[in-house]
């Protein structure tokens, strides 16, 4: 059977380590929603503000983010802001990240969060011998 062209392609595409898009809300209120996540290598995660004045930065310092992020080369600006504001992250690496906002928490309390990172699933190759 022929399938058609693009059928083809897409079940190509389709392998078991698809990345996966995931969705923080940043309050309303003082919290994010949900606080604890977990996640595989490459998934991406956007943050968006649903009420407040409130940023997200990482406890190790390796983003600060609302309108955009601090350092991100197109102008983002870190500072919490009450827009709705919503950005997007890859975590490439596996690991645990702990992050919260400046305005409501610090990296012990109160609006925190944590984002738990696992390997992601290696794709398996497959040979075969032929008798
Ligand atoms: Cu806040």
């Amino acid at each position: 059977m022929r399938l058609p062209a693009p059928l083809v392609l897409s079940a190509l595409l389709a392998g078991p380590a698809c990345a996966a898009d995931y969705l923080v809300l940043v309050g309303p209120g003082q919290t994010f929603n949900p606080a604890e996540l977990t996640i595989a290598a490459g998934d991406r995660v956007t943050f968006r503000n649903s009420g407040g004045t409130h940023n997200v930065k990482a406890n190790d310092n390796s983003f600060r983010c609302a309108n955009g992020c601090d350092g991100d080369g197109q102008g983002g600006d870190g500072a919490a802001a009450n827009n709705i504001w919503h950005f997007s992250r890859v975590f490439a690496s596996a690991g645990t990240i702990g992050y919260y906002c400046e305005t409501h928490g610090t990296p012990s309390n109160g609006m925190r969060g944590t984002i738990v990172v696992l390997p992601s699933t290696p794709v398996e190759l497959q040979s075969f011998e032929i008798d």
